[in-house]
C-alpha cells in the first residue's frame, strides 16, 4: 500500500549527556552513514537533513541530588523541543536522530505542544527495554535517560517537566510502552501509580506481538498524531549490540519488523525518535543498518504478498 507522507526532516542531536556510557553522541552520523536519508528517499519521501543541533558538551560528572548533568540535559531538551515543534508547525515530519533517550522528553514535549495547537489527539508509542520512568528519589544511576517518561507525565524537576510551560506535557493515558523488560523497584511502583500502559516482554511472549500491538494502537482515529520513540535497546542484543544498556530477551527481527509494519499501517505516523545508538560498542555499524531497515518498514517497506 502506498501512503502519502509529509516531507520529513532529519534532526541530529549528538549528545550522550543523559546516559551512563559515552558514544550515543555519534548516533546521528552512524544513522546517516547507514543510509537513513537515502533509504527514505528511495521510498519516495522528500527528505531534508538539517544537520546536527549544537548543545553543551558532556561534562561527565557525578550525579548531584539524584541527577547527572541536569543543566546540560535541560538545554539539549530545549533545543530539541524547539526544533521538533518548528518542523511540525511547518508541515514537516521530524525524525530525531539521537543521542540518548533523555531527548525523548524534548521531542515529545514539542510534539504535544503542536498537537494542542492543532487540536490533535496524541498517541505515544515508546519502544524500549526500559520504562524510563525513574525520578531522582528512585533512580539507581542519576542518568536522566532513565527519566524522560516520568518527566513527560509531570514527575521530575521543574525545568524538565515545564519545558513548554505546560505540565504534564502528555497525559499518562496517551502513552503505550512496548518491549519493556528492565524496570527498577521504585520505578515499577510509579508506573503503576501513573497507570502507564506497559506491554512487557512477558505479556508479548504470552499473547504474541501482533495482539500486543493491536491493543497498544486501539482507539487511534484520523485526528490522532502517532509519535514513535524508538530506543534501539528495544531490540534483542543478539541483533542490536550497539547500545549502552543491552537487556536480554528483546524482540527478534521478525517481531520488530511486525511492530513497524503495524505502526505504518495505522497511517497516523507523525513523528519519530531513533535513540541510544552507540557506534562505539557496535559491530561494523550493524545496529545502525538494522535501525534503518526497521525504519524503512515503518515507512511502508513490505514484502507482503497477500491482502
Ligand atoms: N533504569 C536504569 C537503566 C536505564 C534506563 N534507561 C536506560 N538505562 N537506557 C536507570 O539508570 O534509570
Ligand atoms: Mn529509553
Ligand atoms: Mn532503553
Amino acid at each position: 500500500m502506498s501512503r502519502h507522507y509529509s516531507p520529513v526532516t532529519l534532526i541530529g542531536a549528538p549528545t550522550d549527556v543523559g546516559a551512563g556510557h559515552r558514544g550515543a553522541r555519534l548516533g546521528p552520523e552512524a544513522l546517516r552513514i547507514a543510509g537513513l536519508g537515502e533509504a527514505l528517499m528511495a521510498r519516495g519521501l522528500q527528505v531534508l537533513d538539517r544537520g546536527n543541533l549544537e548543545g553543551p558538551r558532556n561534562p561527565w560528572l557525578d550525579a548531584v541530588d539524584g541527577y547527572r548533568h541536569i543543566t546540560e540535559v535541560t538545554e539539549w531538551n530545549r533545543l530539541v523541543m524547539e526544533a521538533v515543534y518548528g518542523e511540525l508547525r511547518d508541515g514537516r515530519m521530524p525524525i530525531l536522530l539521537g543521542g540518548d533517550h533523555c531527548l525523548g522528553l524534548g521531542s515529545i514535549t514539542g510534539v504535544a505542544r503542536w498537537c494542542r495547537e492543532a487540536g490533535k489527539k496524541l498517541r505515544v508509542v515508546w519502544l524500549d527495554a526500559h520504562a524510563d520512568f525513574n525520578t531522582s528519589e528512585v533512580t539507581p544511576s542519576g542518568n536522566i535517560h532513565g527519566m524522560p517518561v516520568a518527566c513527560l507525565c509531570g514527575l521530575g524537576p521543574e525545568p524538565l517537566t515545564h519545558l513548554s510551560g505546560v505540565s504534564p506535557a502528555v497525559r499518562p493515558e496517551d502513552i503505550r510502552q512496548i518491549g519493556i523488560r528492565s524496570v527498577d523497584e521504585g520505578e515499577r511502583r510509579l508506573l503503576k501509580q501513573y497507570g502507564i500502559d506497559v506491554y512487557d516482554m512477558r505479556y508479548i511472549d504470552e499473547v504474541g506481538m501482533r495482539a500486543a500491538v493491536e491493543e497498544a494502537l486501539d482507539g487511534l482515529d484520523e485526528d490522532t498524531h502517532l509519535h514513535v520513540s524508538f530506543d534501539v535497546d528495544f531490540l534483542d542484543p543478539s541483533i542490536a549490540p550497539g547500545v549502552g544498556t543491552t537487556v536480554l530477551g528483546g524482540p527478534t527481527y521478525r517481531e520488530a519488523s511486525l511492530v513497524m509494519e503495524m505502526l505504518c499501517d495505522t497511517g497516523r505516523l507523525g513523528s519519530l525518535d531513533i535513540m541510544e545508538l552507540n557506534p562505539l560498542i557496535d559491530d561494523h555499524n550493524r545496529t545502525a543498518i538494522l535501525a534503518v531497515d526497521l525504519v524503512e518498514s515503518l515507512f511502508g517497506k513490505s514484502t507482503l504478498l497477500r491482502d
